[in-house]
């Protein structure tokens, strides 16, 4: 499932208890003027408790959401290459990739997450689309030949990371 539409369903579900709340409140508030039902007395800490960890709740998701930081990894150099491996489990990790423009990069996904959303990750820029076995590392390669920053994501578009092609260091073209 969805990272956006795990909170989208938390939100839309605490909204709804709440506006049940109120609703039975409302209903007991109305018999009661009529004297007909004898009225029924929710106990408050119950109510204070609802309120509290529903509050709980949605602070600790905003929370998640504005600053749960992206993890940036610099890719380690073998024989030429740029290589870095990328967990795929409920997202990237890590989420920014840094390599240096001109040289190789290959990207190993291990893909741990059995979503279907995940068994594939493309990178637009540089024509790549491919599929993610489970439980296994894939392989992307190819030479990023501009800097600049780079997406790649999952099939729909829901989980993203960023290759950052950065100038090269200790440069010895002259
Ligand atoms: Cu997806």
């Amino acid at each position: 499932m969805h990272t956006k539409q795990k909170i989208w369903s938390v939100i839309i579900s605490l909204v709804l208890i709440l506006g049940i709340s109120q609703y039975s409140y409302a209903k007991i508030a109305a018999t009661e003027s009529t004297d007909k039902f004898p009225r029924i007395e929710q106990p408050l800490p119950l109510k204070l408790l609802v309120t509290l960890g529903g509050l709980a709740l949605i602070g600790t998701e905003i929370w998640w959401f504005l600053f749960s930081k992206t993890k940036a990894q610099k890719a380690k150099s073998h024989q030429g290459i740029q290589e870095v491996e990328i967990t795929v489990d409920g997202g990237y990790t890590p989420d920014r990739i840094v390599v240096q423009v001109g040289q190789p990069v290959r990207l190993n996904f291990l893909r741990k997450d059995p979503s279907s959303c995940l068994e594939k990750v493309l990178l637009p820029d540089f024509h790549k689309a491919v599929d993610l076995q489970l439980n296994q590392i894939t392989s992307i390669e190819f030479i990023p030949k501009k800097t600049g920053e780079y997406a790649f994501h999952c099939g729909m578009n829901m989980f993203r990371g960023v290759l950052a092609v950065n100038h090269q260091e200790n440069s010895s073209v002259h």
